[in-house]
């Protein structure tokens, strides 16, 4: 078991202690000021040869994600003073059948039946252990930064109305919501001016279609971007005199999508994110059969619904209740917190159920 719990890491090196003390050797030599100041400077884990994580002692879990079966737990390693992070992700299974059939459907695989009701069957499976693997990811030595980040932080449903909106939303995200610059950039053919896929320049039906940052270009997880031309902040401020636009959006981003990549509009997922995190309109496009990150309920309004409802209602979205989600360290968070519309459980901070 011992060698399932072991990960090879980096370059062979000297071992941990005696790179602390070549450390601090170098340190005096230099008259460095981490000695003078206390400070014991260590080395990452991952100069080790052969790493073990038996040598690693846990100290709390940070959080779990049972949809992505996934574990952050904080800890340190034998002989190292600052902490580390661990996280542990269950592998995605081979589509392969050669790969299916030599993991898992062979004598070696073990299952004990848990129960079974009529033709349904629940059993536990324990695959070969060269298929039964973890992805495991190593920060060390971890910051109170890094800790931070994968700490798990309670979630808190924001029911926004056109006044908060007014009053505490808008004044807020304009004093600190992230730079616009690489919209303005785009918009102004400064970056990825080879990467745009269609231009309609007209100023106030216009956009610029071009691949989301994150989009690796394959089709199966398409991700596309629609930057309209003009600067609108947001869903929250649309209204009829947008749906020239909104259309224009909807049935020349389908065209201009299924001529280059043969998806028609029936399987696009086309939305607007509220709250977006940046506050220039923006339309997603994805493949219906990719789960992109934030398609969720609380965060995706669809193009199509959109529309319909600008038509129903000319200043829709300056009269409905939008709602959303906030982190309870966002600092957004704080302020609805600070202005009475929300009311936070300071005492839930990191704790598992
Ligand atoms: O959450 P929101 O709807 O605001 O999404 C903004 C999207 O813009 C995200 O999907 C980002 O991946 C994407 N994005 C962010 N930046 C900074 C860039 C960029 O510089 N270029 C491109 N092409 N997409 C970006």
């Amino acid at each position: 078991m011992a060698d399932a719990a072991s990960v090879v890491a980096g370059t062979p090196e000297t071992s941990p202690m005696k790179k602390t003390k070549l450390n601090l050797q170098e340190n005096d030599n230099n008259g460095s000021s981490a000695i003078e100041a206390g400070k014991l400077q260590e080395d990452s884990v991952h100069m080790t040869k052969q790493l073990s994580l038996s040598n690693f002692k846990m100290t709390r879990v940070l959080n779990v994600n049972s949809m992505r079966k996934q574990i952050f737990v904080e800890g340190r390693f034998t002989s190292y003073e600052s902490p580390a992070v661990v996280i542990l992700e269950k592998k995605i299974f081979p589509e392969d059948e050669i790969f299916l059939n030599r993991g898992f459907f062979n004598e070696g695989t073990i299952v004990r039946k848990t129960f079974s009701n009529d033709v349904y069957g629940n059993y536990e499976c324990f695959p070969t252990r060269e298929h039964n693997g973890l992805n495991i990811t190593i920060i060390h030595p971890a910051t109170q930064k890094h800790i931070d980040k994968f700490i798990r932080k309670e979630l808190y449903m924001v029911n926004e109305t056109y006044e908060t909106y007014e009053n505490i939303t808008k004044p807020f995200l304009e004093a600190n919501n992230f730079s616009l610059q690489w919209v303005d950039n785009i918009l102004a053919h400064k970056a990825e001016f080879e990467k745009i896929i269609y231009e309609d320049s007209d100023p106030d039906n216009g956009f610029i279609m071009l691949p989301d940052l994150k989009w690796d270009g394959s089709v199966p997880t398409l991700s596309i971007l629609v930057l309209a031309r003009k600067r609108i902040k947001s869903l929250r401020e649309l209204n009829d005199t947008h749906l020239p636009l909104l259309k224009n959006i909807r049935d020349s981003g389908a065209d201009i999508i299924f001529n280059k990549y043969k998806l028609p509009s029936s399987q696009l997922r086309m939305y607007l994110h509220y709250q977006p995190s940046y506050y220039h309109l923006h339309v997603h496009f994805s493949y219906l059969m990719f789960e992109a990150a934030g398609i969720y309920c609380e965060k995706a309004h669809l193009l199509s619904s959109v529309i319909s409802n600008i038509e129903m209602v000319p200043d829709y979205y300056q009269k409905a209740v939008l709602s959303f989600i906030v982190k309870e360290d966002d600092p957004l968070c704080k302020e609805y917190q600070e202005k009475g519309v929300l009311t936070v459980i300071e005492s839930k901070k990191g704790q598992i159920n």
